[in-house]
This record gives structure tokens, C-alpha cells and sequence, in this order.
């Protein structure tokens, strides 16, 4: 049997600096060797949809909090039995924040999280409503926000909200209340039903709320989880801006209490009630509305996507100059929704308009091309239908004339229909403003 054991080992061995070998050459540890493609083309050079990795957001960032303990060194005592009837047990120690081993930092809400060595943040004791403790963190730059977690060191609070902001910080709105008496505390239903008309509400829920465990109690709010657009993501702009967030606040508006604090020893209660939390997690994605597969740092030392697909902004939220044939889209699993103009790059034409439509590939759509069929610089120029329409003053002709001839979207001109860009739905009934 040691003989066999040997051999398994050996094989786990191979196993390991195989998997190692794989996982090193798809991060780039031999990069010199292979360039690695870009995910936001295939391997024909048509564009295809890109976005960037699933992260926790939260990493290693700052977290402003409005309470923590230890500016002056203060106790604090952990309840390590709660049951019915039986003798609380607790152990107290001191928080300063002025000695590392004693110290109970907000960097240690977003440090890495090692199970088997917890740092905990901690607030300082009894805090109690309607005084609340808020956690607030900055992404500095749009995300789509695909669940917010936040694990314990202490028992979870009996009311909390996360709130979600979308201007950096100017505004909340709120993301989810958690509470026992939900209706007592922020004046919503307990456990409210989400449907396709409500879908961009918080909803309170008393679940997350008890008081035990006394320690390592997890709150995840998963955005999306029970709104029905969920599905299908691409085709719901609500949904798509209910996600979108460019900073995180958890606030904490209650603490749960043995209801001892009044007691004798009423001291020693309440240097037992602390919000304490040894990790903040924010899960998502960089913001790029699928045409960027990846974010980076840039002069000015500000978080933007790496455009692709002839768009730009910090989100990839525009066309870039002389790409506005159409309007910008976002892309969707099935269509990159690239931005197309006159300088665009004919290697990443698909095959058959390259052929059609000359060094110009204005729009992967075979009706268009039929309809204008010698698009040598702009649509307007040689899409006769189309440019009576696009140049009449009569809003209402052109948006007829529009859906007509161009039944993939198309871009009117500024000056025709709207101050800013129009876009000329599939749906064809109508143009409407961006
Ligand atoms: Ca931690």
C-alpha cells in the first residue's frame, strides 16, 4: 500500500506541475513565446463582444468608516455563549489603534482574506440607534456590481442597508435593507415580491438578520438574484443600470443586543456591542458596456477601459471620432456592435462585405448594403432615401423614411431630430432621442 500511495503522489506531482505549466502560460509567464489574441476579436478579426475579468472590486481599496475603535484605548469583550439560560461567557480585550497588534484598522475590511488568519475591522462599542455606523467605499469608476458581501467577526447587525451610488457619490440610491422589522425600520414591506415593473427597487428582507452565529455571520446581496429581466441581461437597460454603481456605502443601523445593556453591569453589555467585519467584498466587472476586456490606470492616473470596436470614454460609452455611421450600442452576446466610419480599419472587416462593400465595412448588414450599395465615404453621401430623409426638417418624414430603408439602426445627424444623437430602433416605429 506505500508502494501504491507513492505512485499516487507521484501522479499528483505531475497533475500539479502540469496544471502550473497550463495556468503559467495562459498568464503570460512566457509571453515572450506567444502573443496572446485579443478576446475582443476572433480569430478572423471580426469584433466580437469583450469584457473584463470578474474581480472583487473591493480589494485592497480604502474604505472610509465613521467609527472605529482604539483612537483612545478602549475595551471591548467577545460574547462567546449566547444560548438560553446559560452563562455568558466573555472574554474582553483592548483596541488601540496606536499598537499594530492591537489595532483594528478599516484596511482590514479589504486586506487579503485569509480564513485562517481574520483581521477584523471594529467599530467602537455600543453605537446603537438611531447613531449608525457607515462603510463607504469608492470603485473610482463605474462597475457592474454583481454582488456585495460583507462576512463578520461580530454578530450581524439587526438592521443594515447598502446603498449604491452611480456619480461618484453625489446621490444613493438604495441596493437592499436587511431587518428584522423591516417595515419598523425603513418602512418597507418584509420580503416584497420583485416584478418586471419594479425590478430597479431595493426590497428589505428580515433573512441574514439573526443574531447567530456570534461570529463569521455572512450578508450577500446578489444583484440580480430574483429580478426576472435577469435572463436576459443584454436587452434590459434597466437591469443594466441597476448593476451600474461607482461607489458601495454598507450601513449598519442596528445592533442586536442580549438586552443586558441595562442590566447592572450594564458597562460590561455594552462593551459587548461592536460591529466588527473581517471582510468587504464588491464582485463585478469593470464597465464597458462589452468593448473592452480589460480596465487600466491611465496618465492622470484614472481607472478607464481599454476601448475597443472604435469606441472610447472611460466606459467605452461613445463613438470615437469619425466612427458615427450609426449610433453607439452596446455590445450583446450575439453582436459586437462595433462603432463604424470612414477610417475604419478594413482588417477587421467581416469577409463578405470586404468584398461587397470595398475597403469599407459600414455595417454588417445586408439590407443596408443593398439599399446603398456604393458607400465610398459616408451614408449620407450616396443613400439617397436616406439623406432626403436625414436632411428634411420634417422630423416626422425622416423618421418614417429612416425605418424604411434602414431597418438595423442607423445614426441621424445632430442637427435633424434631436440635440444630440439619434437612434433608429430595430423595432422600426420610431426614432428616439439618446
Ligand atoms: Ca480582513
Amino acid at each position: 500500500s506505500c508502494r501504491v500511495s507513492e505512485a499516487a503522489l507521484m501522479l499528483l506531482v505531475l497533475l500539479c506541475a502540469s496544471l502550473w505549466l497550463r495556468g503559467a502560460l495562459s498568464y503570460g509567464v512566457f509571453a515572450a513565446q506567444s502573443s496572446a489574441p485579443d478576446p475582443c476579436y476572433d480569430e478572423h478579426g471580426h469584433p466580437r463582444r469583450c469584457i473584463p475579468d470578474f474581480v472583487n472590486a473591493a480589494f485592497g481599496k480604502e474604505v472610509k468608516v465613521s467609527s472605529t475603535c482604539g483612537k483612545t484605548p478602549s475595551r471591548y469583550c467577545v460574547v462567546t455563549s449566547a444560548e438560553k439560560g446559560a452563562e455568558r461567557t466573555r472574554t474582553c480585550h483592548t483596541c488601540d489603534a496606536s499598537d499594530p497588534r492591537k489595532a483594528h484598522p478599516p484596511a482590514y475590511l479589504t486586506d487579503l482574506n485569509n480564513p485562517h488568519n481574520l483581521t477584523c475591522w471594529r467599530s467602537d462599542s455600543f453605537r446603537q440607534h438611531p447613531q449608525n455606523v457607515t462603510l463607504t467605499l469608492s470603485l473610482s469608476k463605474k462597475f457592474e456590481v454583481t454582488y456585495v458581501s460583507v462576512q463578520f467577526c461580530s454578530p450581524r447587525p439587526e438592521s443594515l442597508v447598502i446603498h449604491k451610488s452611480m456619480d461618484y457619490g453625489k446621490t444613493w440610491v438604495p441596493f437592499q435593507f436587511y431587518s428584522t422589522q423591516c417595515r419598523k425600520m425603513y418602512n418597507k414591506p418584509n420580503r416584497a415580491a420583485i416584478t418586471k415593473q419594479n425590478e430597479q427597487e431595493a426590497v428589505c428582507t428580515d433573512s441574514h438578520t439573526d443574531m447567530h452565529p456570534l461570529s463569521g455571520g455572512l450578508i450577500a446581496f446578489s444583484t440580480l438574484d430574483g429580478r426576472p429581466s435577469a435572463h436576459d441581461f443584454d436587452n434590459s437597460p434597466v437591469l443594466q443600470d441597476w448593476v451600474t454603481a461607482t461607489d458601495i456605502k454598507v450601513t449598519f443601523s442596528r445592533l442586536h443586543t442580549f438586552g443586558d445593556e441595562n442590566e447592572d453591569d450594564s458597562e460590561l453589555a455594552r462593551d459587548s456591542y461592536f460591529y466588527a467585519v473581517s471582510d468587504l467584498q464588491v464582485g463585478g466587472r469593470c464597465k464597458c458596456n462589452g468593448h473592452a476586456s480589460r480596465c487600466v490606470t491611465d496618465r492622470d492616473g484614472v481607472q478607464v477601459c481599454d476601448c475597443k470596436h472604435n469606441t472610447a470614454g472611460p466606459e467605452c460609452d461613445r463613438c470615437k471620432p469619425f466612427h458615427y455611421d450609426r449610433p453607439w450600442q452596446r455590445a450583446t452576446a450575439r453582436e459586437a456592435n462595433e462603432c463604424v466610419g470612414e477610417s475604419r480599419d478594413t482588417r477587421h472587416c467581416p469577409v463578405s462585405t470586404v468584398h461587397t462593400l470595398s475597403t469599407h465595412c459600414p455595417h454588417t448588414d445586408h439590407t443596408l448594403s443593398t439599399h446603398c450599395p456604393h458607400t465610398d465615404h459616408t451614408l449620407s453621401t450616396h443613400c439617397p432615401h436616406t439623406v432626403h430623409a436625414l436632411s428634411s426638417v420634417h422630423a416626422l418624414s425622416s423618421v418614417h423614411a429612416l425605418s424604411t430603408h434602414c431597418p438595423r439602426s442607423v445614426l441621424c445627424p445632430r442637427s435633424v431630430l434631436c440635440p444630440r444623437s439619434v437612434l433608429c430602433p430595430r423595432s422600426v416605429l420610431s426614432c428616439s432621442c439618446l
